[in-house]
């Protein structure tokens, strides 16, 4: 099994790029934004409490989000590996991650970290604001949510460093190119299906 974690900032690009790794490599995509978006789109109890976070730009509590993950790792037991898109966010969910995946056996191979200016981060996600009818694409939720990310998330940058599987990517070239570097370092796991 292989098991990829897609780091970076709101913007930096996790979304579009796992959408080509999951179909090159076949991997289970697992977007934690996606999963909180679709309860909230069901009005589940989950979703309601998640708003109310994800319309500030602030993390959801890490107790929701890590039940969430566990649940869906077990759906899909005959998984080639997953890719992790969004997730972890905070070192206490890097931890909890760890422990689950242990306990099937298995662990994270590779983290690779999106970079990408905060200049551009913004001007990405209100663009994506005018069409996406996302209640946090906004200008002012969007600078809470970098700076979120940069207090709570990126010091899970280091945690993954410290075990040797961080790579530092540049995400600010056009997404052909961006995906053309992220696979150099997949292929060294994992060889392409399509
Ligand atoms: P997410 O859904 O994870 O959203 P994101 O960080 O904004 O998106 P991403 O980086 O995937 O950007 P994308 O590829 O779409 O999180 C939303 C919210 O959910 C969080 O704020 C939080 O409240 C909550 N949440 C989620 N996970 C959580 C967790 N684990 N713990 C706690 N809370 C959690 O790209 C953005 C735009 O850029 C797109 O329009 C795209 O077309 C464009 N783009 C991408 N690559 C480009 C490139 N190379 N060049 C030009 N444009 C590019």
């Amino acid at each position: 099994m292989f098991n990829l974690v897609l780091f970076g900032p709101p913007g930096s690009g996790k979304g579009t790029q796992s959408e080509n790794i999951v179909t090159t490599y076949n991997l289970q995509h697992i977007s934690t934004g996606d999963l909180l978006r679709d309860e909230v789109s069901r009005h589940t109890p989950l979703g309601t409490e998640a708003k109310k976070y994800m319309d500030q730009g602030m993390l959801v509590p890490d107790e929701v989000v890590i039940g969430m993950i566990s649940g869906k790792i077990d759906d899909m037991p005959e998984a080639r590996g997953f890719i992790f898109d969004g997730f972890p966010r905070t070192r206490n969910q890097a931890e909890a991650l760890d422990k689950l995946l242990e306990f099937k056996n298995t662990r994270i191979n590779l983290v690779l970290s999106l970079e990408v200016p905060e200049t551009d981060l913004i001007k990405r996600l209100v663009t994506r604001g005018e069409t996406s009818g996302r209640s946090d694409d906004n200008e002012e939720v969007i600078t809470r949510r970098i700076k979120e990310y940069y207090l709570k998330t990126q010091p899970v940058a280091s945690y993954y460093d410290n075990q040797g599987k961080l790579e530092h990517i540049a995400g600010d070239h056009p997404i052909p190119e961006t995906f053309k570097t992220l696979s150099k370092h997949i292929n060294k796991y994992l060889l392409p299906v399509a």
